[in-house]
């Protein structure tokens, strides 16, 4: 017995997954309004903000004792099991002489960044800021005698950047009774809500009182708090600061916007007001070993797909314990600032894209009577897309100031059936990055979501738009925010897509499995495919690559299935059921996507689409760990 779900149910099951699920956190102001009045009015239009992790925590930078340690570098107390009279001495050392406030809002500013949240109390439990309520802080504890929240306050202000504080509500390794300590303190002796009546409200309080008007109140890491104690706290920054916005994480879906994940990206578009957190690397802290930066084109990749999603997108820095912006981290900025000053017309107050899922070409955004196409990849000759109503008014390149038209055809294919739009593109691309084509157009967009090829042919069938049957018995399974569908256990569920081929012949079936990052790669499960009748079954392999979106949560696994035949263009319908999970580690089969690439294309030969899944950390941490007891004997 199944369960089958028609897509406006889908859509509502989407949204409650999306809502309860322990990454995304709901929001009780309901959907975006415009007014002065609207709290949120600037925020929308905002799109764009600079997330700072700042503390004791960048002294260490990611090594301690000599001994690399492994993961995000604002863990170091944590992950090194650092008693707190050791990590207490960071204290004495920390003066960071070369922080210089204006200058990091004049960064974010000239990114084009609206705001600024930053670190004001990590997991560490050291206050970045002049503290009544705990002596654990910047002026008691350091040599540097200046508090930067107030220097950075001043500098918003001037510069007209809002500021948002982050605050480690729950997380305190330092406080006999908060969060995460286990090392210093007996867990079963944590008495939260003495810690919140202690330390917590306290230090909200101060926040909001000592340094003028506060965005946004960003909480971290929800467990253990009740929903009565989040409700005090978001009614405590309310009463304080009627517009100051509390993000999602406070926990209980109480927040007043929803927040996805670290680095995590919806694969649809997403109704209300959310915001994803990036890193520009690996680790939100300052980090000596961390290099791994992502490219100015992939961060303005990821600004493009959040935006065309409905989102906002907060992207990290992280300063070193001098006080400096790290240099790779500011050339990124300043690049992205100077798009911005040519195409921040699609991004700033810009809405979503009217079409479900997405492009491999690029992402879409809107505003009245107009569509902005971010352009990933310049296709050589042409942008098409089909299953667009409207009529098409004029197209021309946002870069070009004489706004010369672009050539626009619409025609009608599949026996008239499927709305072309094809619009003729310059040899060249405008910006070596992404390149925005707006399109004028006539009345609201109205658009046919059938699943059409993608300008090469290539078919996409994401998890996001599967109808998904599941089996009555399954209450696990969903289609999680991160677009992939996750704890899929149960062999009776089934996830099937109709779609549009316009060029019969053959195809690569490619399936992508996703891996998350710390949870380490399970492969090796039983699915089957079936594809318009013939049936294709496989193990899912180890092998992959990175995602090259959400760098951080998700990894890709590329499975080849088969190379197959379709034989009449028109519509299909490929199914895909699993056989046999592989039990280890209890993870299930995480499915992201099903791919059909045209032969001609040759995704086979290019290596580059099958290096092995990564799996750093969870070697890197074995092999710390092993450091650790040698170096604590
Ligand atoms: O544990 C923290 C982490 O250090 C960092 O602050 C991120 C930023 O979103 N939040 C937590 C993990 O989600």
């Amino acid at each position: 017995m199944r369960l089958f779900f028609s897509k406006p149910i889908r859509i509502l099951i989407i949204t409650f997954v999306f809502i309860t699920s322990s990454l995304i956190i709901g929001c009780t102001r309901g959907e975006p309004k415009k007014s002065d009045k609207d709290p949120f009015a600037w925020w929308q239009e905002a799109r764009f903000g600079m997330f700072i992790h700042w503390g004791l925590f960048t002294l260490p930078a990611g090594e301690w004792n000599g001994i690399e340690v492994p993961y995000i570098a604002e863990w170091i107390m944590k992950r090194a099991r650092i008693p707190i009279a050791e990590y207490e001495q960071l204290a004495k050392q920390f003066n960071p002489a070369k922080f210089n406030a204006e200058e990091w809002v004049k960064i974010a500013e000239a990114a084009g960044m609206k705001y600024i949240i930053i670190t004001s109390k990590h997991h560490d439990g050291f206050a970045m800021y002049d503290s009544k309520a705990s002596d654990y802080d910047i002026i008691d504890a350091t040599p540097f005698g200046r508090d930067p929240m107030k220097e950075l306050a001043e500098a918003c202000k001037k510069h007209g950047i809002k500021l948002g504080f982050y605050y480690s509500h729950e997380q305190d390794w330092h406080h006999p009774n908060g969060r995460g300590n286990d090392w210093d303190f007996d867990p079963k002796k944590i008495d939260f809500a003495q810690y919140l009546e202690e330390k917590v409200k306290p230090q909200v309080r101060e926040l909001l009182t000592q340094y003028g008007p506060i965005a946004i109140i960003w909480f971290d890491t929800p467990l253990i708090i009740t929903k009565e104690q989040s409700q005090e706290l978001v009614d405590m920054v309310h009463e304080l600061q009627p517009n100051c916005l509390v993000n999602g994480r406070l926990g209980h879906g109480l927040g007043d916007y929803q927040g996805f994940g670290d680095n995590q990206i919806p694969g649809d578009v997403v109704t209300g007001n959310w915001e994803t957190c990036g890193t520009m690397n690996d680790s939100w802290c300052y980090k000596k070993s961390d290099h791994n930066w992502k490219s100015t084109k992939t961060l303005l990749k990821l600004l493009s797909n959040i935006v065309s999603k409905g989102g906002t997108y907060l992207l990290n820095v992280g300063p070193t314990a001098e006080g400096i912006i790290p240099q790779p981290s500011v050339d990124r900025l300043l690049e992205m600032g100077e798009w911005l000053k040519i195409n921040g017309e699609a991004i700033y107050d810009a809405g979503p894209s009217p079409f479900a899922g997405e492009f491999e070409w690029g992402a879409i955004t809107t505003k009245p009577g107009k569509l902005y196409l971010h352009v990933y990849d310049w296709p050589a000759k042409a942008l098409i897309f089909y299953g667009f109503r409207n009529s098409a008014k004029k197209a021309y390149l946002l870069a070009d100031k004489n706004k010369s038209a672009l050539q626009i055809e619409q025609t009608k294919v599949q026996d008239n059936t499927i709305n072309q739009l094809t619009i003729s593109l310059p040899p060249q691309a405008p910006d070596k990055n992404v390149s925005v084509i707006v399109l004028e157009i006539e009345g609201e967009p109205d658009v046919d979501d059938t699943i059409f090829p993608q300008i090469d042919n290539t078919i996409v069938l994401n998890a996001f738009r599967a109808n998904l049957e599941k089996a009555k018995s399954d209450s696990l399974i969903s289609i999680g925010g991160g677009g992939v569908i996750e704890r899929w256990f149960n062999t009776e569920n089934i996830s099937s897509w109709d779609f549009q081929v316009f060029e019969p012949g053959e195809y690569d079936l490619i399936l992508f499995s996703a891996a998350h990052h710390w949870q380490g790669w399970i492969g090796g499960h039983k699915v089957k495919i079936s594809l318009n009748g013939e049936e294709y079954v496989v193990m899912t392999t180890d092998q992959g690559r990175t995602a090259n979106i959400s760098t951080l949560t998700w990894q890709d696994a590329v499975t080849y299935v088969a190379r197959v035949q379709i034989a009449k263009a028109g519509k299909q319908y490929l199914s895909l059921t699993a056989l046999k999970i592989n039990p280890e580690k209890n993870q299930g089969f995480r499915f992201r996507s099903i791919k059909l690439i045209p032969k001609s294309l040759n995704y086979m030969n290019n290596p580059e689409n099958f290096s092995p899944v990564q799996r750093p950390y969870m070697e890197e941490m074995e092999e710390f760990n092993r450091k650790l007891e040698t170096f604590q004997n």
